[in-house]
């Protein structure tokens, strides 16, 4: 029931923007996706009852639903390292990197299965670099399907073509095949991470952190200890289990948009309830949670990475205030917190002040899926630990920690959806930069859930997309070959706005009534304004152009726009996406291009080009598809 009244409530406004002439791209609505008025989703079964609050963890929904489960392999994933160890003040040079990605054994939450990832480890090795590295980093694809990888928050500048995106910036890495990326860092520096961009294969392990460290780092001087906190919600079966359900009429466990969790880990680490998981499979109810350890009287920089696929994130740390100093790759003047609100997607640094406990002493660090704001109260979260830890100390017998959550923090069954600047929390950059003074051209993307048709098949799916389209992914031929080969992008392929100023806004009305974060590729963004509602244009709005938040990601809460104002300073086709993996994986990714003339300007890599071979009207796999399954190549 909970979940019908949430599509009653995204659908109507989805169905009136499709149906609105949209002046913002004033192309017809393609042939072929028609939209229909009600959604037959199916009741889930009864579970236990529970309400979040009362303690109640949510029944897996595994003791209801049953998917055939990936061989699992003989050797066992193992865990990285998490704390940065290339000297900062390394010279610039060639960076090099192999990255092998290969099928493991991991129980990350206790359930065991088949996992996909980068040199056995999961999360990824961290990528580490100074500015003005040359990265080259070699893939190897030796799993049973196409691959890539994507550098996020790298702007690529003059590279565009090692963006890692399939369909967009590239052909596929094949079974068996190796690509090498090779790019130049310039003005990036900070917290970044990479992942796999096909379907939604980064749920299934394929991620690490890129930590690009800079001279003179204004935030070096704030911590003596710096450390990776990998927070992410956790699906149990395989990516392209969850995504091909998703696509089927009933959903993935009767749940279009795949929005509950089986659980919260943190640094790959979580527990799950294994009375109700699927029957039959091994799962281990000890997994013991990670612990991070500082010393007494120390400053430790926590760099937090949200991984996941769906859910926002509030992070905290029992009885320790903490401050906020980085939002994505951008520096920010302090902020204090008791909790933190991360979406997929972003990074946050915080520091923590080890002045509460001695050695030993343990706090829980806590991670809670806001999922009140998808409808669903059921309470899904994580915990790690804190530990005081003086070096040369006793390592042996300490205890779980016994601490409780700040008080007041908001009940997750009723959060508030929104990202920390929406929330009132300045994200202020400390290297003041004004935003554009002009925008010399405007784009609106308004962000659409809706019930969509497939003209050959007559079957409907719920799908995300842009401006009531969807992304077709041709997965052989990219968008990017497509205008440096000087074609039109087919409407009917997916929403894109061209760009060929100086500067630029973009307008997302986000119309459904659950939080999205959105994410653009190629540069951080400058958000000028947010606002409730819906917007046409920037007409009669203020915008704050005096050293605004820049990011790369940002979420718009229910129903709501924002104003990204973006200097085109880098020539490229560059994705703009939801960054929730299991709406991104059905369709909701549109392009900007940005100015197409020094696009065509730049030559094709030979081993780039080497890559596309396949059928061009072939359709990537992991994306709501026109084409009757039979009609696939491979099938
Ligand atoms: C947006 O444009 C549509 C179509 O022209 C118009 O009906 C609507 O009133 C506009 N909304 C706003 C908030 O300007
Ligand atoms: C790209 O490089 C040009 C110089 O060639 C520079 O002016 C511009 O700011 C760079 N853009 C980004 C996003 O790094
Ligand atoms: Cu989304």
């Amino acid at each position: 029931m909970v979940r019908l009244l949430f599509y009653a409530a995204a659908i109507v406004p989805a169905l009136a923007q499709v149906f609105a002439p949209n002046m913002a791209t004033p192309t017809a609505r393609p042939s072929g996706l028609g939209i229909v008025t009600s959604l037959p989703m199916p009741e889930l079964p009864e579970g236990e009852p529970g309400t979040y609050g009362a303690g109640a963890r949510k029944p897996q929904y595994g003791a209801w639903y049953h998917y055939e489960q990936k061989p699992i392999p003989d050797t066992a994933v193992s865990a990285p390292g998490f704390r940065p160890t290339l000297d900062p003040n390394s010279a610039p040079g060639e960076r090099k990197y192999v990255l092998n990605i290969e099928y493991r054994a991991g129980s990350p939450d206790g359930f065991l299965r088949r996992m996909t990832v980068i040199n056995g480890q999961f999360p990824g090795p961290i990528i580490e670099a100074v500015m003005g590295d040359t990265m080259v980093i070699e893939v190897n694809n030796r799993i049973e399907e196409p691959t890539a990888i994507h550098w996020h928050g790298i702007h690529q500048n003059k590279t565009q073509y090692m963006d890692g995106v399939p369909g967009f910036s590239q052909c596929s890495i094949p079974p068996g095949g190796s690509f090498t990326y090779r790019f130049e860092l310039d003005q990036e520096k900070g917290t970044y991470w990479y992942h796999a961009h096909f379907g939604n294969t980064m749920s299934d392990g394929v991620l690490g952190a890129l930590l690009i460290h800079a001279p003179n780092d204004p935030l070096a001087s704030q911590h003596d200890d710096d450390h990776l906190l990998y927070v992410a919600d956790y699906w149990q079966d395989d990516s392209e289990t969850i995504v091909e359900a998703a696509k089927s009429k009933d959903g993935y466990r009767g749940c279009a948009p795949v929005d509950v969790p089986d659980s919260v880990i943190i640094n790959g680490v979580g527990q799950v309830d294994c009375s109700y998981v699927q029957r039959g499979v091994p799962c281990n109810t000890d997994v013991a949670p990670h612990e991070v350890r500082a010393a007494p009287g120390k400053r430790l920089r926590l760099r937090l990475v949200n991984h996941g696929s769906h859910s926002l994130l509030h992070v905290s740390i029992d009885e320790h205030s903490v401050t906020v100093i980085e939002a994505d790759d951008t520096a920010i003047e302090p902020i204090r917190v008791n909790e933190l609100v991360i979406a997929p997607g972003q990074r946050y640094s915080i520091v923590v002040e080890m002045n509460q406990g001695s050695h030993g002493a343990g706090y829980w660090i806590r991670a809670r899926a806001a999922t009140g704001c998808y409808n669903d109260k059921w309470r899904v979260d994580g915990q790690a630990i804190l530990r005081y830890f003086d070096d040369g100390g006793s390592a042996e017998g300490f205890a779980l920690p016994q601490t409780q959550q700040w008080p007041g923090l908001p009940d997750m069954g009723n959060p508030d959806c929104r990202d920390m600047d929406d929330l009132g929390y300045p994200l202020t950059p400390l290297e003041a930069i004004a935003a554009p003074a002009v925008a010399d051209e405007t784009h609106v993307f308004t962000s659409v859930v809706g019930e969509f048709v497939d003209p050959r098949t007559g079957g409907k799916y719920v799908g995300w997309g842009f401006n009531g389209v969807p992304f077709k992914n041709l997965i052989n031929d990219p968008l990017l070959k497509v205008v440096q080969d000087g074609r039109e992008i087919d409407p009917s392929r997916l929403a894109s706005a061209m760009f060929t100023g100086a500067a630029a806004d973009i307008i997302i009305n986000q119309l459904d009534g659950a939080p999205h974060p959105f994410h653009l590729h190629g540069r951080p963004f400058s958000i000028v304004a947010r606002g409730h509602g819906v917007i046409n244009s920037t007409d009669g709005i203020s915008l704050a152009l005096d050293n605004p938040t820049r990011r790369d990601t940002l979420t718009l809460g229910p129903k709501s726009w924002a104003v990204l104002r973006l200097p085109l300073d880098n020539p490229g086709v560059w994705p703009l996406h939801c960054h929730i993996g299991w709406h991104l994986s059905v369709g909701k990714m549109a392009a900007v291009v940005v100015r197409p003339d020094l696009v065509r300007a730049i030559p094709q890599p030979a081993d780039w080009a080497a890559l596309c071979t396949g059928d061009p009207l072939e359709i990537g796999p992991g994306r709501r598809s026109y084409m009757p399954p039979q009609a696939r190549r491979g099938d």
